[in-house]
């Protein structure tokens, strides 16, 4: 990193934590980017999931009818990758930010519920969780964490109907309360943080806009830019393990200061 970039994003940070220190209400989109650093791999890009996998073919209503069997391998092999990850520094960071915070929004695209490991108590979850399945014939939710799956696709203990993975899938209506929630935290928040996610899938993709019309300032964290970066008031090119601990420490010192 020359000097140039690294002062830039010095005093970017000291900007930042400025603003952060004196800031209600905060609110954060992740995506699969703020899990990359814990091992699980992302769904665009170089390593992404869908480089091996169609996503047409795995991740939609119409092929888990055509396919439950593949699509449950496919899930069954992912939940294997998540079950041994554990939290990294930016999970464990967005943990601390919900205590101290008046109003904190933790929104999430992942599935694989690393920021309940890191210790968040309120998560948006709006694609939902890989660990819960759901009858298809009678909507039942249960938790079920085994991994490798006991038989696969795996049956309702209750009706014996097929069970499926409770995410959301293309073409899928995202739970209606839990999209409101979202938007309304976006829409009255003063800072919104955009972490780790390609910014193209909808309609979570239209929360940053909807956080920047009401005049929050939008706050990016990934390695490559998106579509949403020229909206942004912060761009931080980097991984979000490093840059929000940086952040943070900055944060930690500008309330120490302040006390002083
Ligand atoms: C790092 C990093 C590090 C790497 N640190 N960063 C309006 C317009 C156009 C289309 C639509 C629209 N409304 C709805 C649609 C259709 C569709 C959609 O959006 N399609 C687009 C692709 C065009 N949306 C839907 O179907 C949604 N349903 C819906 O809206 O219902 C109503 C409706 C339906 C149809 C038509 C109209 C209305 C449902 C979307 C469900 C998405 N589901 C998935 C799978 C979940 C289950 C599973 O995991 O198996 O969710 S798809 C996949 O993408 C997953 C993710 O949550 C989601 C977003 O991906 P994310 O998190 O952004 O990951 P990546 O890999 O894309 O990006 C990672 C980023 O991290 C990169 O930028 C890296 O650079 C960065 N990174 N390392 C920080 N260390």
């Amino acid at each position: 990193m020359s000097e140039e970039k690294e002062m830039s994003e010095k005093e970017n940070v000291e900007a930042l934590a400025k603003i952060l220190h004196d800031a209600e209400r905060v609110a954060v989109l992740t995506g699969a980017g703020i899990s990359a650093e814990s091992g699980i791999p992302t769904f665009r890009g170089e390593e992404g999931l869908w480089k091996t996998y169609r996503a047409e073919e795995l991740a939609t209503p119409s092929a888990f009818h055509a396919n439950p069997t593949l699509v449950w391998e496919w899930y069954d092999w992912r939940r294997g990758i998540i079950g041994s990850k554990e939290p990294n520094a930016g999970h464990k960071v967005l943990a601390r930010w919900e205590n101290i915070f008046p109003e904190f929004s933790l929104i999430t695209q992942n599935i694989d519920g690393l920021h309940e490991k890191a210790g968040s108590k309120n998560i948006l979850e709006l694609h939902g969780n890989i660990w819960r399945l759901r009858c298809l014939e009678e909507g039942t939710i249960i938790e079920n964490y085994d991994t490798p799956l006991k038989e696969i696709p795996p049956r309702c203990s209750d009706c014996n109907s097929l069970l499926r993975p409770h995410v959301v899938w293309f073409g899928e209506s995202l739970s209606s309360s839990v999209i409101q929630e979202a938007f309304q935290s976006s829409s009255s928040c003063q800072i919104m943080f955009v972490i780790g996610t390609s910014a193209v899938v909808q309609p979570a993709a239209s929360l940053p806009l909807t956080a920047s019309e009401a005049g929050a300032k939008i706050v990016e964290i990934n390695p490559d830019p998106t579509p949403l970066t020229s909206y942004c008031d912060f761009s931080f090119r980097g991984k979000a393990g490093e840059i929000l601990p940086m952040i943070d420490n900055e944060l930690k010192r500008e309330s120490s200061v302040l006390k002083e």
